[in-house]
């Protein structure tokens, strides 16, 4: 089986170790590990002979209201995965304590791409995310360090936070993984009652309706935007957000083009779902 480790000192000793043979690739994920996560580390072996997966409920990336302490967790399926994925070992912090000992109050807050979309939706998520990562990163002080594109924002803040702070991990983004139904691969998906899963698809379907749209000319982002949300309200998903933005700085777009990535955040019931894809892909 992968090998464990549970205290920060003996991962930051397992990743100087690896360093000698090479490059080290990071996947950083809270656990409850799908195919999504396996594209990260089957990625992060082809970029490198070490892979570190790392499995951490991140407490300051969740508001009070949120699902902490339901959030799905299943170490044993998870440490099957990374050896199956080709993980070479695996960080799983025995306690919150071993990130954030006592006395902690020191937070990476990352600028204006954090401001739009979940960041609006979620304050102090993105915070709360950078000051992991952050410390994943100078813990590891790992060469790449993938991450998907399911959580597009985020993973355009964090490698612009790589780059402010000269963190010295390249971040690389990985296309998003799907059911053979177009629903986007979550650990959150799990929460989805069975008569709820089978209309949890109106997120990819509101997806392909808007690309279908701009395909037959539709400029409007508007019009685009108002397609995307009666998609998702038609399914009985109460709409978060659903915008066009353009895939770099996440501003709105006065002209949408192939590039342009529609946003989407519903909640079905009592779980909250988000996509995002390229109008043009
Ligand atoms: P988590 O939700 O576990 O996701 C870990 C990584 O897997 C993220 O980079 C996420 O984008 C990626 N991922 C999730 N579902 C995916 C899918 N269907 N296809 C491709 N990639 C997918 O994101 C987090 O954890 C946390 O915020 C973290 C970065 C670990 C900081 O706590």
């Amino acid at each position: 089986m992968v090998p464990v480790v549970r205290a920060s000192r003996d991962f930051r000793r397992a990743c100087q170790e690896a360093r000698v043979d090479g490059p080290l690739a990071l996947v950083p994920t809270m656990g409850f590990l799908h195919d999504g996560h396996g594209s990260l580390i089957r990625a992060g072996r082809n970029l490198a002979p070490t892979v570190a997966v790392t499995i951490f409920v991140n407490p300051t990336q969740f508001a009070p209201n949120e699902d902490l302490s339901r959030y799905p967790r299943d170490l044993e399926g998870d440490l099957r995965r990374c050896e199956e994925a080709g993980a070479s070992f695996v960080f799983a912090p025995g306690s919150p304590s071993e990130i954030y000992a006592p006395g902690f109050q020191t937070f990476v807050e990352p600028g204006p791409l954090a401001a739009p979309l979940c960041g609006g939706r979620r304050p102090g998520h993105f915070r709360g995310v950078c000051t992991v990562v952050a410390k994943l990163f100078a813990l590891s002080r790992a060469d790449v360090a993938l991450f998907g594109e399911k959580d597009y924002q985020q993973f355009l803040i964090i490698r612009r936070m790589a780059a402010d702070l000269d963190l010295g991990t390249e971040v690389i983004g990985r296309p998003i993984v799907r059911e053979p139904d177009g629903l986007a691969r979550s650990s959150r998906n799990a929460y989805l009652s069975p008569e709820e899963r089978p209309r949890a698809t109106a997120l990819w379907k509101s997806i392909l309706s808007v690309r279908e749209r701009f395909r037959s000319g539709e400029r409007d982002p508007a019009a685009l935007e108002a397609l995307a949300r009666d998609t998702l309200a038609r399914a009985g998903l109460r709409v978060d957000y659903a915008e066009l933005r353009d895939p770099n700085e996440l501003q709105p777009v006065a002209s949408p083009d192939p590039s342009t990535r529609l946003f989407l955040a519903a909640f079905l019931g009592k779980t909250r779902l988000i996509d995002n894809a390229a109008l043009g892909e």
